[in-house]
């Protein structure tokens, strides 16, 4: 961990050294401030390059040490910038691979920037809570003006180093070696006068109307990132810039990241940060892992159906450049799918290219669409996204059994039928195995990993590495109904509808819920979605359909409080937005903007009339405990049942798959914010009083955390069982 200086004539390079991404711990900040004053004091030197070792410049602070650092630290990575900035020798930055948060902020404190043409550069500090801390928010307005600095630093978002040279914020892109171009331009400069070059001597270029500005960026942010303060604070950091002199604007920034830095949003967003690179090294708690066997290269792959998974998940993997065949059931599927998947490979084309991002536009495999169920026999991989409907997928594994080659891997993206079912069908239990994709299967990155008994490490170990060259974030999860994801929406929807039988609207129950962060309330989700989604899947487990009309008075089924609410709807052909009409009210069949309907209304008040239901109306702030609480609850039952190996794997699918917001963490991270205890004690009480609603019955394991005095989230794992897929 330190930083390296060799000579190169009158120019020294300093390299950063601390792998695998040359974060800025203090000890490498030292060590930079330390070479820096010896190379200042040694007349030999007359020009600096600062790079980074092993083709990245630098990934920024050290994330690990944040909370266990002393705030007081929190200012010498700016003291390094201004160091680098006072310097009286021209330095110029040579930036490889990446220069994020700490790292660009240290370029900006350079004098001359330089980067490969492949590098990236962004100040994504927002996305963990922060605001950029050593001086990102008043240099970089300085140097490319406020909207694009404001942009930049209110989003997190990535800009290739051509897209930043249009901005001005590199001096130079080069295709070869940066190191050496960056020796050859210091070479060029020494001797010119530095003061032009040191951003905190820069005038500020102030568009008119930025108050305007301000508040536009807040109202779209408020928006975009609900309930999210890291994002509104950034915007008063630029203001900063803006109002104040540059160093009453450091200090401006240093307070504000203050109020960041201990926030529990902070620490939501960091432990998320971590828990999306920790699901990639899932181990079952036998110790066992999957990375002792070798990934298969998928080279070809099938998908059998073409609806609203199947092309998403056909464009997934002929983006990554991999063959597809894509195989539908008649000629009328056929074209509407290839004609959908085609169309969606032409808009992320047309988009990729808008954005500037032409040199890494994507390499679209071949996709052959055929109905004819014998091309699929050289796959490598077969991706099934039929109907759900378990007699039909049987069907499909047993001919995909009889003509795969033998050592093709059958995948199901079912959303919750039983795995070791369709494998029992096939002659290669092990080869079998669950990738449940989520929609639209092209946009959203999260794919759980279903592992069956008999999935195979190389299995699981293939498809694992194919969700990375995918660029998804898989978790490996057990089989049980409805794997983590769905399970866990169970009762929280569940509560949710109890909530209109109790007497709230919709918008009421989604409001409380979109106010705490979630993109959308489970009604506003649930039209989105389509109703008839789980009112098929609750057909084909005889929960509902003619033999159990939900006109009948007790809204209970087999001793359990049941709504049929849902089902009435659907049975109205209410079908959420693809109708028109579901919980909410649209424009038209497809519309998207969702209103209020009056006749909603009226059919609740006679619904809980003709069921004698009394009016039980809670307090806002209980509505989120009724409906998270529950799905928090199961997410205990799923870690004590083994499906999920830790806290961690549940947070990454809700955050990814859900629309959780980051902020808060993950359900699990929530609950541990929360405390323990408190979440046990309401759960109590609610089941105290709703002893027919199971999923408010206390998992065992909350309760054995809460005995053991609520240890932090870290040590729940060591508390849990065996997998309960486990043969690992
Ligand atoms: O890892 C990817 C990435 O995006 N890293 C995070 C970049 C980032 O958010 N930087 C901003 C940091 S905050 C900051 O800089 C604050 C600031 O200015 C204020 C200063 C004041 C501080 C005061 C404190 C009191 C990256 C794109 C770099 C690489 O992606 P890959 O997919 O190739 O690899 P990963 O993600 O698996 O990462 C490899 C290993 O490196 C670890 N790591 C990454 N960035 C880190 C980091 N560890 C510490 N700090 C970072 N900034 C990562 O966790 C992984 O390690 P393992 O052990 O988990 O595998
Ligand atoms: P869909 O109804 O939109 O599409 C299913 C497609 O399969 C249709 O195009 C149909 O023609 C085709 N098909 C049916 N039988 C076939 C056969 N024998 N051979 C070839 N093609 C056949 O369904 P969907 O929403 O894409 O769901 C597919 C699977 O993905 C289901 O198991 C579902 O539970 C799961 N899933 C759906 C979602 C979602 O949000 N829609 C999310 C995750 C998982």
């Amino acid at each position: 961990m330190s930083a390296l200086k060799r000579m190169l004539g009158p120019v020294a390079v300093i390299t950063i050294s601390n792998p695998p991404v040359n974060a800025l711990s203090p000890a490498v900040q030292e060590s930079l401030l330390k070479v820096l004053k010896e190379i200042n004091l040694d007349p030999t030197v007359k020009a600096i390059v600062l790079g980074g070792e092993n083709g990245k410049f630098s990934a920024g602070a050290d994330i690990r040490t944040f909370q266990t650092r002393e705030v007081r630290s929190a200012a010498s990575l700016e003291d390094v910038n201004s160091a680098l900035e006072k310097s009286t020798k021209p330095i110029v930055a040579a930036i490889e691979g990446v220069a994020l948060g700490g790292g660009l902020e240290l370029a900006l404190g350079c004098h001359y920037r330089l980067a490969h043409v492949k590098a990236q550069v962004a100040l994504p500090e927002v996305l963990l809570g922060l605001l950029p801390g050593a001086g990102g928010t008043q240099r970089l307005p300085r140097l490319i003006g406020i909207p694009a600095a404001l942009e930049i630093i209110t989003t997190g978002q990535y800009v290739s180093a051509p897209a930043a040279l249009k901005l001005g914020l590199l001096d130079s892109v080069v295709e070869d070696n940066v190191v050496q171009a960056a020796v050859d331009l210091a070479h060029n400069v020494i001797g010119q006068p530095l003061e032009p070059r040191r951003l905190c001597m820069r005038p500020l270029p102030c568009p008119p109307n930025v108050e305007k500005l301000f508040d536009e960026a807040k109202v779209k942010l408020k928006k975009q990132f609900r309930g999210a303060k890291s994002h509104q604070v950034c915007v008063d950091a630029v203001r900063a810039a803006v109002e104040l002199p540059f160093a009453e604007g450091i200090l401006k920034e240093r307070e504000l990241f203050l109020t960041l830095f201990s926030s529990d949003q902070a620490k939501a967003r960091q432990y998320a940060f971590f828990a999306e690179r920790s699901v990639a090294r899932w181990t079952a708690p036998s110790g066992a892992n999957w990375k002792s066997a070798s990934p298969r290269p998928i080279r070809t792959a099938a998908v059998i159906g073409l609806g609203t998974m199947g092309r998403g998940i056909a464009v997934s993997l002929a983006r990554a450049g991999i063959q597809v065949i894509a195989l539908e059931q008649d000629k009328k599927q056929l074209e509407m799918g290839s004609k959908a998947v085609m169309s969606i490979m032409e808009r992320e084309t047309q988009k990729k290219q808008q954005l500037g991002h032409a040199l890494n536009a994507p390499h679209f495999g071949f996709v052959k669409f055929t109905l004819d169920f014998n091309e699929l026999g050289n796959a490598d991989l077969v991706i099934e996204a039929v109907y759900e409907n378990m007699a039909l997928k049987k069907e499909i594994f047993q001919r995909l059994s009889k003509m795969c080659k033998p050592e093709t891997f059958l995948c199901t993206n079912t959303s919750g039928l039983n795995i070791d079912e369709i494998a029992s069908v096939t002659d290669r239990p092990h080869l079998v195995i669950g990738t449940h994709f989520f929609s639209p299967a092209n946009i959203m990155r999260l794919l759980e990993v279903v592992r069956g008994y008999h999935s195979s490490p190389t299995t699981i170990s293939t498809v694992m590495n194919l969700s990375k060259v995918l660029g998804k974030i898989a978790v490996v999860v057990g089989n049980c109904p409805l794997f983590v994801g769905n399970r866990l929406m169970g009762p929280y929807v569940e509560q949710a509808v109890f909530l209109l039988e109790d007497g709230y609207t919709p918008n009421e129950v989604d409001q409380v819920l979109e106010e705490f962060g979630f993109a959308m309330g489970p009604f506003r989700m649930s039209d989105l979605a389509g109703l008839d989604v789980g009112w098929r899947s609750r057909m084909e487990r005889g929960l509902t359909g003619p033999k159990l009309s939900p006109g009948v008075p007790a809204c209970q089924r087999e001793g359990k409080r049941y709504s049929p609410l849902p089902d009435i709807l659907c049975e109205k052909g209410r079908l959420g937005q693809k109708t028109g009409q579901g919980w909410y009210q649209y424009e038209r069949a497809g519309g998207r903007t969702a209103v209020a309907d009056p006749w909603l209304q009226s059919f609740l008040e006679d619904y809980r009339k003709a069921h004698k239901i009394r009016q039980n109306v809670v307090r806002h702030d209980e509505i989120l405990e009724w409906c998270l609480y529950p799905l928090i609850n199961e997410g205990f039952k799923v870690l004590e049942d083994g499906i999920a190996s830790g806290p961690e794997d549940i947070d990454v699918i809700y955050t990814h798959g859900y629309g959780w917001p980051k902020h808060m963490g993950g359900p699990m991270f929530y609950a541990s914010m929360v405390g323990l205890p408190r979440v046990l004690t309401t759960l109590e009480t609610y089941y105290e009083s709703n002893r027919d609603v199971p999923s408010l019955k206390p998992s065992a394991l909350l309760k054995k955390l809460v005995t053991q005095g609520s240890p932090p989230l870290k040590e729940w794992r060591s508390q849990l069982g065996h997998h309960q897929s486990s043969k690992l």
